[in-house]
């Protein structure tokens, strides 16, 4: 059965295609437009109640949340591809502690980064500076515990890549080109080298090459 991906073109729908691309799975992909609206339709509301991207159809299990998904297929495809979600439970821990770190502390001011600097005319936004600048420093507070975590392995989770690393990938790319603000990864050493070797991961290059981003 291949996967169906509804997305693919913004950072949560990549995530989780890194996410197969690394376990090895087939997928396809359906485009949902967000500027056009295509994610408030009554179709895609049944599948995405609260009108999100990504979803994914595996046969007739529905699943969303990136990061629900990708914890999934790390889990059921465990011996598959590269194994992402560790081999203690201790490793596991870890990289669930990782995951919710980016979701809770590194992704939230990044985001708000993303919509004002990026998304904002194509949203009716208009950039308040305070909020640029209040994220900003949000941001950097995190990264420095970051910058702390990676002089001590090459990976968030020891010396391998895995889920922990692969949740970071689509909104650091954002970080890393089109904010204009590089600099924040460049400035911190260990953050900069991480950076350098997950992005360079062959999954993350396929992503980039077939689904460019929307803005
Ligand atoms: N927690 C959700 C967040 C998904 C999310 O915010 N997706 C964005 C695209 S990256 C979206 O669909 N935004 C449209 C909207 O907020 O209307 C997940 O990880 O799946």
């Amino acid at each position: 059965m291949v996967v169906k991906v509804y997305g693919p073109a913004y950072g949560s729908s990549k995530r989780v295609i890194a996410c197969l691309i690394e376990k090895e799975i087939e997928y396809e992909v359906v485009n949902i437009d967000l500027f056009k609206g295509e994610n408030k339709t009554q179709e895609y509301l049944k599948l995405q109640p609260f009108g999100v991207l990504p979803v994914i159809q595996d046969g007739d299990f529905t699943l969303y949340e990136s990061r629900a998904i990708m914890r999934y297929y790390a889990e059921k495809y465990k011996s598959q591809g590269t194994d992402l979600y560790g081999k203690t439970m201790e490793e596991k821990g870890l990289i669930d502690q990782w995951v919710e770190v980016e979701a809770h502390n590194f992704q939230p001011p990044l985001y708000d980064l993303v919509v004002q600097l990026l998304f904002a005319s194509k949203l009716g936004v208009t950039p308040d500076q305070n909020r640029i600048k209040e994220d900003e420093e949000k941001l950097a507070r995190v990264l420095d515990v970051y910058e702390e975590r990676l002089s001590k392995s090459k990976y968030l989770v020891g010396d391998s890549f895995s889920l922990a690393d692969l949740s970071h990938l689509p909104f650091t790319q954002y970080l890393a080109s089109g904010l204009g603000k590089e600099y924040m990864i460049r400035d911190r050493k260990h953050v900069s080298e991480w950076w350098d070797a997950i992005s360079n991961r062959p999954s993350w290059r396929k992503v980039l090459q077939l689904y460019p981003a929307p803005v």
